[in-house]
């Protein structure tokens, strides 16, 4: 009862102080935190940044931020623009792998992690950097189609005297390949990709901090199809791709990779190529084969697991109750296997104690007279007729799509995005990422000038190191920035170390000629190995010139 009339009262105020809830409504509006909660999806832009674009700002003049209200704070987040151009073969074709002129154009593209949104930034808050005043900035919106509300902020500066800070995450790490090989590997966050001499898929390991065993749980990647010649199946298997070339183009976003391949078909060598763009949670493989020999009747790509993955659950969009992946038939049925034209995206998923493995894919509708998805757990051969492959015998969870046809010809286009997640993801994980995937965020860019204009040329006129912001470090602050202004008028040599109590440097964050400006350096705690600082108290010294200056700050136990 005294519950109830205490609710009761608190009604009566809300109605008498309707003026008060508005402007606190509208308060909250303005002071927009970001609530983006996409953890695993990039966000690729093409230019809309025309002030610096058409060959107005060179690339590495550009800078990606972030901001957060409730420390004021400035941070520069991974991000990276790659360059695309047209082919020198096919212009109509641009590609990431013609070399570009550094400067901004409309096609090339800004990529960034949505998880490295922040807030949105009121008009007054600028980074601290002279030179970046004197440019527009450009505030992107995202907005979540899936979760209405849902937004979140990154800002893009263009400076003349910043830098891309060294301890700004690098999302996806190569291994280059032994000569005249394709074994090379690459690291995102939640997974590692070996290959074999071909370049095609032949291991995958989500590690321990990702949530998976560190174990490869890969067979083999199948991209495979099948002609008909004078009344025999001559299938071509990825066993059989003889490659050429890999090219790499490398960001801390994502890399994107080129197999420059040859098959061998009736004694005539075809070239082509696949592009797979690595993230730092997913995988995109992209093919654009346009078919014009004769007899095609078969193509399928698929993912064959290794014998570890046994006791796994796989599912696709049909499928709520797992087949259980164990090397032993699951006569999925027709219904089970039938793909989705409209809206023309697919799904499936293998939840293993290793690891997770979630595609989604699209397909070009009316391709081949059948389309669907390929399904084999079996402890030998395949359910298409091709041969089996893999260094594992038999078929774990072997899943994909298969076209199949009487003379398949046209362009097949087609794009694989897969997600690398930790061990024995539940099913609404998948649908999850897929309708993320297929409703990407959207991105609103506004440009924005400096309220007053002040004069780019006037510098600091005090050397100093400011407290670092946030301190000290904690588990729900694993990363802090240090600001320091300079008021010299030509490049000086300047350091920013890290110092523990016994004065040893444990971490050196810049070490780098810079002119006068405001600066900010990231600490992420971590020492220079890489591991986490101990929790206790440290020192950050600043030398530049012949000046020095040093501050005290805490790491607690995280
Ligand atoms: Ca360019
Ligand atoms: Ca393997
Ligand atoms: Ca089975
Ligand atoms: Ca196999």
């Amino acid at each position: 009862m005294q519950q109830g009339c205490q609710n009761y009262r608190r009604f009566l105020f809300l109605m008498f102080s309707g003026t008060l809830i508005f402007w606190l409504f509208a308060s909250l509006t303005i002071a927009q935190t970001n609530s983006i909660n996409r953890p695993y999806q990039p966000v690729i832009l093409d230019s809309s940044f025309t002030e610096f674009s058409n060959n107005k700002a060179a690339i590495k003049e550009l800078f990606l931020y972030k901001y957060t209200i409730a420390n004021n704070f400035w941070e520069q987040i991974p991000f990276q623009f790659d360059e695309v151009e047209p082919d020198s073969a096919t212009p109509a074709n641009p590609t990431y792998f013609r070399k570009g002129d550094g400067k901004l154009d409309d096609q090339d593209e800004l990529v960034f992690m949505a998880r490295d949104a922040g807030d949105k930034a009121p008009a007054a808050a600028w980074i601290p950097d002279a030179s970046s005043r004197s440019f527009i900035r450009y505030e992107i919106e995202l907005t979540d189609p899936l979760a209405a509300g849902n937004l979140g902020y990154v800002y893009l500066f263009r400076s003349t005297t910043l830098t891309v800070l060294p301890n700004v995450k690098d999302y996806v790490t190569y291994t280059a390949p032994s000569p005249n090989s394709g074994n090379d590997v690459v690291k995102g966050q939640s997974y590692e990709e070996g290959h074999r001499i071909n370049g095609i898929n032949n291991s995958l390991l989500v590690p321990a901090s990702a949530g998976g065993s560190g174990t490869d749980f890969l067979d083999q990647l199948k991209l495979r199809f099948q002609i008909s010649v004078f009344g025999f199946n001559v299938p071509v298997t990825e066993e059989g791709f003889e490659l050429q070339s890999i090219q790499i183009e490398e960001g801390n976003v994502r890399l994107i990779r080129r197999l420059n391949e040859r098959i061998s078909v009736l004694g005539n060598n075809l070239p082509f190529s696949i592009d797979v763009l690595y993230y730092g949670y997913s995988v995109v493989l992209a093919t654009d084969l346009n078919i014009t020999t004769n007899g095609v009747n078969l193509l399928r790509q698929s993912v064959d697991f290794e014998s570890n993955v046994s006791g796994a659950k796989w599912y696709n969009q049909n499928i709520t109750t797992p087949v259980t992946v164990d090397g032993a038939p699951d006569n999925l049925s027709a219904q089970n296997l039938a793909v989705v034209q409209a809206p023309n995206l697919n799904w499936y998923m293998l939840s293993s104690s290793h690891g997770s493995f979630i595609t989604v894919f699209s397909l070009p509708v009316g391709f081949g007279s059948s389309q669907k998805f390929y399904y084999h757990d079996a402890p030998n051969n395949t359910a298409d007729g091709t041969p089996d492959s893999g260094a594992n015998p038999g078929s774990y969870g072997d899943g994909g799509l298969l076209i199949t046809g009487t003379d398949i010809k046209g362009r097949f286009a087609i794009t694989l995005t897969s997600y690398i997640l930790g061990k024995d993801q539940a099913r609404p994980v998948g649908e999850t990422l897929f309708n993320q995937t297929l409703k990407p965020l959207t991105a609103r860019i506004a440009g924005l000038r400096v309220a007053v204009q002040e004069n780019p040329a006037v510098a600091p006129q005090h050397f100093a190191l400011q407290q670092n912001s946030p301190n000290p470090i904690s588990a729900s602050t694993p990363s802090t920035v240090i600001r320091y202004e300079l008021p010299f008028t030509s490049n000086v040599p300047v350091s920013l170390r890290i110092f523990n109590l016994l004065g040893q440097n444990v971490r050196e964050l810049v070490n780098a000629m810079q002119p006068a400006g405001g600066y900010e350096a990231q600490w992420d705690g971590r020492l220079q190995n890489g591991e986490k600082a101990p929790a206790g108290i440290y020192f950050y010294q600043l030398r530049a010139g012949n000046q020095v200056a040093t501050q005290k700050l805490m790491v607690l136990n995280r």
